[in-house]
């Protein structure tokens, strides 16, 4: 036995006190660590459209910042949400490779992807893991259904698009006769078949349907076909890096058709890619959402906002990203819990959200109850709007 650390204390302690110092208080216990809930984030940061998928993860950027500023706590745990963002350069393959590695950083849920193309496959993914994912995008109608609990949109879809699309190139811009063309991606292909159903149905002729891919840059031959066809309309389905060069050469055959497509032309860039070719209200799509009289305020707002974070103008759809983040994240506080199996039923449950997109309820599928649609022309170099359509 031995004496030597008692005596050595108490030899401590008498010098303390000769020395006049006190005796410090015991220090409190430390905090415990914020717990962390990952976030996944997936759209093209790389490709023809890495600027639509730098918008969607700006959104979803702001979102999670702003959240964690404003502290989130569930279930009396207060938690840091982490964005963990991941490219799939519109690709399929990268699309299912990204989503498998964010289903093995056990990320809480997904918001993403960007394309139908990469959506669709990668919901496989995260439903066999049971991960919530929300797509602020994909239009396809069949994302959603494919039976798989999982799946959520915040945005209507390209029948919707595709048919109101086609009504009005028939009905206000009174056009006779329509050429078509895709991409051949998921999207553009879809989009295209909706438009076509609903402008035959409204009375107009399709008189040559030409395709291309999401990677093309010369349409001299396809459009020299259909210039010889004299259309009233073109539609094109496909996104704005291929529709603004398309724009381009429609300018230089001097083929004075409107231009149309969905919503993968309508963004902010279009102006960029399309230079001088954008005739004034020659081109008309649509966004798949959109606010009207009060809702414009919260919009206006976010505008602002990203445009100060980022010096960048919102491209097309995030907000909606920005609003996927927030849906998820209150799913979670909601059902006092971020395992997914847990919140997905709230998620499922959200009714009546108050998005700066407007107000988000899920129907039986996933999809947005009620969605709206935005008509959209350009005239004086920029996108306006023409009208919210319900
Ligand atoms: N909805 C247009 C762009 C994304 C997509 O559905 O592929």
């Amino acid at each position: 036995m031995t004496f030597k650390t008692p005596l050595t204390l108490i030899a401590a302690a008498t010098l303390l006190v000769a020395c006049g110092k006190k005796e410090e208080a015991p220090k409190a216990a430390p905090a415990p660590a914020a717990v962390v809930v990952k976030i996944g984030h997936v759209g093209p940061i790389s490709g023809a459209i890495a600027h639509l998928g730098k918008d969607n993860e700006n959104g979803a950027r702001l979102a999670v910042e702003e959240l964690n500023a404003a502290g989130v706590t569930i279930n009396g745990q207060k938690v840091t949400l982490e964005l963990v963002a991941e490219d799939d350069a519109a690709d399929p393959k990268q699309g299912t490779a990204v989503a498998q590695k964010l289903v093995d950083a056990k990320v809480a849920g997904v918001v993403g992807h960007l394309n139908s193309g990469t959506t669709i496959p990668a919901s496989k993914i995260y439903s066999d893991a049971g991960i919530p994912q929300i797509s602020p995008s994909a239009t396809n109608p069949k994302y959603t259904r494919q039976g798989f609990k999982t799946t959520f949109r915040v945005v209507a879809d390209d029948v919707h698009l595709g048919s109101t699309l086609g009504q009005y190139a028939v009905k206000t811009l009174s056009a006779k006769t329509i050429a078509v063309i895709d991409d051949r991606t998921a999207y553009g292909q879809g989009v295209a078949e909706e438009f076509t159903k609903a402008a035959e149905a409204a009375g107009a002729k399709i008189v040559d349907k030409q395709f291309t891919n999401d990677k093309a840059t010369d349409f001299n031959a396809i459009l020299t076909a259909i210039k010889a066809k004299k259309p009233d309309v073109i539609f094109f389905g496909g996104m704005d890096a291929v529709g603004g060069p398309m724009l381009k050469q429609m300018k230089s055959l001097g083929i004075k058709a409107k231009f149309m497509g969905g919503d993968g032309i309508c963004t902010t860039d279009l102006i960029k890619f399309a230079g001088d070719a954008i005739g004034e209200e020659q081109v008309y799509c649509a966004e798949a959402g959109g606010v009207e009289g009060e809702g414009k305020a919260g919009m206006d707002d976010f505008r602002a906002k990203f445009k100060t974070k980022f010096n960048a103008d919102v491209q097309l759809y995030s907000p909606y990203v920005y609003d996927a983040v927030k849906v998820m994240v209150a799913a979670m506080v909601k059902a006092n819990s971020s395992d997914p199996a847990k919140y997905l039923p709230e998620l499922a449950a959200t009714a009546d959200f108050k998005g700066v997109t407007g107000p988000i309820t899920f129907d039986e599928k996933g999809d947005i109850k009620n969605g709206a649609l935005t008509l959209l022309t350009y005239k004086g170099g920029q996108r306006t709007q023409i009208a919210v359509i319900r």
